[in-house]
């Protein structure tokens, strides 16, 4: 437990740095950068392989500041382009990092977080490992046998037990990541809580209606490209196109007279309002675009995260 007092929090002021948060999919990495940042930055769900690309989410701490790149959960064996693709923005994410911070689920070590954690061993810089999920523990006492052989497993990895859900633990482990941070300027202004421009985040926003609302149902290819987004005097004036590839898949989207549609439109266009803070007009096209996750144009689209 830390028990700092203002005199010694004094010592963070002045730090600035990058941490790449890593991990197996669906451990909670997405879920604790929102957290962290206090917004909704990054889209969630009860899915593995939700986020495809890496975002940055800026927090500020008794003035440190603490730059984060949640990155697509780690795919030790790619096959698809997509894959590929993600594991790439992993290498990203690595390539600029101050702190590693791997992500694991604090209820069961698994082998495929093995590979994540043989990276974090490797990594030249402070390491930590978030035990996520706590809240999800019956009884506390669980963690520790998994605490201790971690410990051993990982030497010089801290390792703090947190709910990125519920914000327990997070704290703790934001002032020990800030007391590592190399001393140096702000990379970003103080208001700034992510790199990602307004247009990119909406089509993340509507990917994630998908991802909720279609469940095993949803073609993992589908994608959400926004042709248009234009402030007009009383409303954000938004076009977004689904791209899916197989005509079963467009109706799967579509439902039973528009019906699954409309429902996506609903709760994307609150989830868009609420980003935004103004009223949102939101319309929403299916494409059926065969084999578009083999085409290059469309993959560096999602690659540079620009919807
Ligand atoms: N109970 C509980 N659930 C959590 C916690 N953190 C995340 N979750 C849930 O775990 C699921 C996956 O969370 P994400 O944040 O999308 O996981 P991720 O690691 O970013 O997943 P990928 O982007 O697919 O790699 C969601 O349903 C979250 O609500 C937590 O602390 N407690
Ligand atoms: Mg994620």
């Amino acid at each position: 437990m830390t028990t700092d007092t203002p005199a010694d929090l004094a010592r963070l002021a002045g730090r600035s740095g990058r941490i790449a948060i890593i991990g197996r999919p669906n451990v909670g990495k997405s879920t604790l950068v929102n957290r962290i940042v206090g917004q909704k930055i990054a889209i969630t769900s009860r899915r593995p392989q939700t986020t495809r690309h890496r975002v940055l989410g800026i927090a500020n701490v008794e003035g440190a500041q603490l730059v984060f790149s949640d990155t697509p959960g780690w795919q030790p064996n790619p096959r698809t382009a997509m894959d590929k693709l993600m594991n790439r923005q992993i290498d990203l994410a690595l390539g600029e990092m101050d702190a590693v911070l791997m992500v694991a689920d604090a209820r069961a070590w698994r082998n495929d977080d093995d590979p994540v954690a043989e990276w974090l061993l490797s990594a030249k810089c402070p390491r930590f490992l978030a035990l996520n999920k706590i809240d999800r523990l019956d009884d506390k006492r669980q963690l520790l046998p998994l605490l201790q052989t971690l410990g051993e497993q990982l030497p010089d990895v801290e390792i703090v037990p947190i709910s990125a859900l519920k914000g327990r633990g997070v704290e703790i482990l934001m002032t020990a990541l800030a007391e590592v941070m190399p001393v140096g300027e702000a990379e970003f202004p103080s208001d700034q809580v992510t790199d990602q421009s307004e247009r990119a985040l909406a089509a993340e926003l509507m990917r994630e209606q998908l991802m909720r609302q279609l469940g095993e149902e949803l073609p993992y290819a589908a994608h959400v490209a926004i042709t248009a987004f234009e402030d007009r005097p009383t409303v954000t004036y938004i076009e977004a196109e689904i791209w899916v590839e197989k005509p079963g898949q467009k109706a799967i989207v579509i439902g039973r007279r528009g019906a699954r549609l409309k429902e996506l439109g609903i709760a994307a266009r609150a989830a868009l309002e609420q980003m935004l803070g103004r009223p949102v007009f939101l319309q929403t096209h299916v494409r059926q675009r065969e084999a578009w996750t083999q085409d290059p144009f469309a993959l560096a689209q999602i690659e540079l995260g620009s919807g």
